[in-house]
């Protein structure tokens, strides 16, 4: 294992396709921020770069489908997935996009080199093609019947049903997706990658990375087999007019096939990163610097691309420049993540986008339980009750139960001034003596991507530092043997801020909060990862004020999760068939529904409302002007999903007092078919203050 200075970091980039689901986020970007927030704390030099896949048949498909533009499918996506990422707690650098004019640039800037040195070669060939909408047709926009299950519905370059890789013609009855027209075969001219003669390098490259910094076993697998198969050569146009295009005379109706342009988007997000902080050339220096480790984080599904194809790609470019690329140095893949027993599926309504989630959870709980399931070995499987276990019996039970009876304790017997340690006996050694192994010990298991492990040497800390309270009865003590008591509390809460900095990548909110509570300046993640268990608070340290760090889910709140599955292929069309459930109110003039001022306002705070367990409490901003309102949606979300979100507010509503609380306007909402509250927004961007009308 190389132990560099220097790392750069980049996570698959999502296709702006759909949202992203809690597969993904178990696949790839989960491990990936865990991994790169340790080496912050472990001060290395570390970026962090994504972005949006905007490419590809997927999303032309789409925008087919809904007849729009891709442009219009890709912004969509976009703007919505890189909310969600960031709602988790996703802490990229750079989260770019490929329809960019630099990502453009620097895909064509490969290609055409490639085409100058003459590494591509031309190829004619045959592909169907649609007469009535005079294109060729890619595989995916050829269907027809798979000739080995008779799938009527089978795809040019797949059939679902069975699983069957096909090339279109072996389609039995092709037809066109976008004419339905009986496809015709012409000839057309693609450019292609000879991938097969860095086979050798590629073999060599892949062997010696693995031996110095060990490899998945499934990521080796599935590259020796390819392997195995002999590389062959790759078409890198496409007959498409989206996506970047061909830089060639000639060829401008073509564009670059998207796996050839995605895999540079993680150079071009970097350009993008460097140039947005005002050092155009600080890419460099992670890209083009042997001393960078290059960690590529991608889900099972995408391992060819990134330890044949990019490699290849790279090397190509290498072979004639002196400026020299870091090829990966690992490439953590994850199997997949099943939801209650089942693949995701967006058609059968089986499973959860990851902006629905944290609309009704807090991130920190789903972040704890995907790292203590992540798929790192083999598949695993999300459950609503495994979910809410772990939240309850671990994450509140273990690490919160400990914060909060170490942090309650002193605030009611020294009022929160930190006791001093006195002379220490066996178990305080011992415990101090945990402290300080478990960054080394869990260390070791984050760099080698071991993340389950790692969180798990975590808890471990956690698990003994409750026994350590409970077997040092320091609220007996307290009244025997003070000085015994004050060492057990001063160490206690030395080992709570040793955990609010382990724990940092993994639950990063819930850390930055105890930081607060532990009376210190500064950030949670702003520490050392070395020196987390040395203790580091001075004898007479004010402690903040403690409160619940870990919140218990109800029964009541998986209950309701468990009966939305695989309702929303049914309900969806019936909800829209449906009439609305409230009568209809006395019509209304223009000028009545004019005395209503509507207004978009941005939520900057939330908080629930004391001994209410209906209401929350929002800071709204409306223009530069700040207001607070009162709303009776406690039971549908989490005071902090709300923060940063635009709503809509009744402006001119007379201010009203609810449980003691002023509300200075009202929010607009809509149940949903389950009864949930849906708080109402726009549905573009726009400043908050502006009139609706
Ligand atoms: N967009 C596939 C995916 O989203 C693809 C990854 C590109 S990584 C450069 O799974
Ligand atoms: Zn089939």
């Amino acid at each position: 294992m190389i132990q560099a200075e220097r790392i750069l970091v980049t996570a698959a980039l999502p296709y702006a396709n759909g949202p992203i689901h809690l597969g993904h986020l178990a696949g790839a970007y989960l491990p990936a921020d865990i991994y790169v927030r340790y080496q912050r704390l472990k001060a290395r030099d570390i970026i962090f770069m994504c972005g949006s896949d905007e490419h590809g048949v997927p999303i032309t498909i789409t925008a087919d489908k809904e007849g729009v533009r891709p442009q219009v499918v890709v912004d969509r996506y976009h703007e919505a997935n890189k909310q969600a990422f960031s709602r988790f707690g996703m802490s990229f650098d750079n989260y770019s996009r490929t329809s960019l004019p630099l990502h453009h640039v620097t895909a064509q800037e490969f290609f055409k080199d490639f085409h100058a040195r003459g590494i591509l070669t031309e190829r004619k060939e045959l592909q169907f093609y649609d007469g009535e909408a005079k294109k060729f047709l890619p595989d995916r926009y050829v269907e027809g019947t798979c000739p080995v299950c008779a799938n009527t519905e089978a795809r040019g370059d797949q059939c679902e049903k069975c699983g069957t890789y096909l090339s279109p013609q072996q389609l039995v009855n092709p037809r066109s997706k976008i004419s339905g027209a009986v496809p015709e075969v012409r000839e057309t001219s693609h450019w292609y990658f000879p991938l097969g003669t860095y086979q050798k390098r590629l073999e060599a490259y892949i062997h010696d990375r693995d031996a110095r910094d060990g490899w998945k076993e499934n990521v080796l697998n599935y590259t020796r087999g390819w392997f195995k198969e002999g590389l062959q050569d790759r078409a890198v146009t496409r007959d498409l007019d989206w996506g970047v295009p061909v830089p060639l005379k000639g060829y401008e109706t073509k564009v670059i096939y998207v796996w050839f342009d995605a895999v540079l988007g993680y150079i071009s997000s970097t350009r993008e990163w460097a140039q947005q902080k005002g050092t155009p050339d600080a890419w460099r220096r992670y890209w083009l610097d042997k001393n960078t480790k290059y960690v590529a984080f991608i889900g099972k599904d995408n391992v060819v691309f990134h330890t044949i194809v990019f490699p290849a790609m790279l090397m190509a470019w290498n072979d004639a420049h002196t400026e020299q690329y870091v090829l990966p140095d690992n490439v953590p893949a994850n199997e997949f993540l099943n939801f209650e027993g089942q693949k995701f599926s967006k058609s059968r309504g089986w499973g959860i986008d990851v902006d629905e989630f944290l609309s009704r959870f807090p991130a920190d709980p789903l972040r704890y339980y995907l790292c203590t399931s992540l798929p790192e070995y083999r598949d695993s499987d999300f459950t609503w009750k495994e979910f809410q276990a772990k939240n309850n019996n671990e994450l509140a039970d273990i690490f919160g139960n400990f914060v909060n009876r170490t942090l309650a304790f002193c605030a009611r017997t020294y009022a929160g001034v930190l006791p001093a340690r006195e002379s220490l006996n066996e178990r305080d050694n011992a415990i101090l003596d945990l402290a300080g192994r478990t960054p080394v010990k869990a260390g070791e298991y984050m760099e080698g991507y071991h993340f389950r492990d790692g969180v798990g040497e975590v808890m471990n800390l956690a698990r003994a530092a409750n026994k350590y309270f409970n077997d040092s009865e320091p609220w007996k003590t307290s009244k025997s043997d003070p000085a015994r008591c004050g060492t057990t509390i001063n160490i206690c809460t030395q080992v709570v801020r040793t955990l609010a900095i382990l724990m940092s990548p993994v639950v990063p909110a819930a850390c930055e909060h105890l930081w607060g509570m532990l009376g210190l300046t500064g950030k949670a993640a702003g520490q050392s990862w070395d020196s987390a268990g040395m203790p580091a608070l001075p004898v007479g340290h004010k402690l903040g004020t403690p409160a619940i760090l870990v919140a218990k889910i109800e029964d009541e709140a998986i209950e309701r999760e468990l009966k939305r599955l695989g309702q929303a292929e049914e309900a969806a069309p019936i909800a829209e068939a449906k009439p609305a459930t409230d009568p209809p109110k006395p019509t209304i003039t223009f000028d009545d529904f004019r005395k209503v001022d509507l207004r978009v306002a941005r939520v900057v705070g939330a908080e629930r409302v004391p001994k209410s367990d209906k209401l929350l409490k929002l800071q709204i901003e409306v223009g530069s002007e700040k207001r607070q309102i009162v709303a009776g949606i406690a039971q549908h979300y989490a005071p902090e999903s709300l923060v940063g979100k635009s709503i809509i507010v009744v402006y001119n509503l007379q201010p009203a007092k609810l449980m003691g609380q002023e509300s200075q306007g009202m929010l607009l909402a809509a149940s949903d078919k389950t009864g949930n509250l849906v708080v109402l927004g726009p549905a573009g961007e726009i400043e908050s203050g502006s009139t609706v009308k």
